[in-house]
């Protein structure tokens, strides 16, 4: 396989009840270490990515980073990059992109990955698409065997029309797989959580393979109704892991 051509380990003194955003830090961290100065650099959303965002405002604030342009994978990532002084742009204005830093809910053996449980998949999507590099930050609980397989949600992002038809449709093309189509509701108010799209989530569970995850992820764009899918294939370049034994890079 071409992904473990480049696997590096360093040891660490953490400790083996460091806590999970300890890991999530130190995954963040070392991924800020490949953004250089003059760089356009896609912001990624979530706990993990927070940190990533806090340490480049960091080292703009010391002046070891300068000219840095951030494009933000959200609205709420784009509040938490404005509040520590990250100059921000957009795709249309900077549409290639020179490292993107984000996490993810899954990561399998060859770097693919599901993304976003935090609701902001079709976002990340253009963004890390577009990007030269994109460095996925993980703690080592979000790596699995096989992508769907672990029962947790595999979001898709939908149109709110009729969105109750395209959930059954999205069932019925993965019916050998058991699948559910749940609405992500949100939990505060108890409505349907609405994406910075506007949009809804769909959250597919699977009791079966899914088996080829391309050909899953193109059947489902090809349901009308379908924005985006959470399933990121050959997309990460690198993905960085923090766990109790250190950090893991992992390159594509
Ligand atoms: C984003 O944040 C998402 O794509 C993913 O759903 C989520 C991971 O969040 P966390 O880092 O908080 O686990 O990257």
């Amino acid at each position: 396989e071409n992904v473990a051509a480049d696997v590096t380990t360093s040891s660490s003194p953490s400790p083996v009840t460091m806590v999970q955003d300890e890991l999530k830090k130190i995954a963040a961290y070392k991924a800020v270490e490949f953004v250089e100065s003059g760089m356009v650099v896609g912001l990624g959303t979530g706990s993990t990515a927070k940190h990533a965002v806090d340490r480049i405002g960091e080292l703009i604030q010391q002046g070891i980073l300068t000219d840095i342009i951030g494009i933000p994978t959200s609205i709420k990532t784009q509040e938490q990059a404005l509040s520590v002084n990250i100059p921000l742009s957009d795709l249309e204005t900077h549409p290639v992109i020179d490292l993107a830093i984000d996490g993810a809910d899954e990561v399998d053996p060859d770097l693919n990955l599901v993304k976003g449980r935090g609701g902001s998949l079709l976002r990340e999507k253009m963004i890390e698409f577009a990007s030269k590099r994109f460095v996925v930050i993980v703690d080592e609980s979000k790596l699995v065997d096989h992508i769907g397989g672990s029962g947790l949600a595999m979001p898709v992002e939908v149109v709110p029309f009729c969105w109750k038809f395209t959930a059954q449709r999205l069932e019925l093309l993965f019916e050998e797989a058991d699948c559910v189509a749940k609405l992500r509701i949100c939990p505060k108010t108890g409505d349907p959580f609405v994406t910075d799209n506007s949009n809804y989530t769909i959250d597919l569970y699977f009791k079966k393979s899914i088996g080829d995850l391309k050909a899953a992820g193109d059947a489902i764009l090809r349901l009308p109704g379908v924005v985006e899918h959470g399933m990121f294939v050959d997309m990460a370049t690198t993905v960085i892991i923090a766990g109790d034994g250190g950090v893991t890079v992992k390159n594509k």
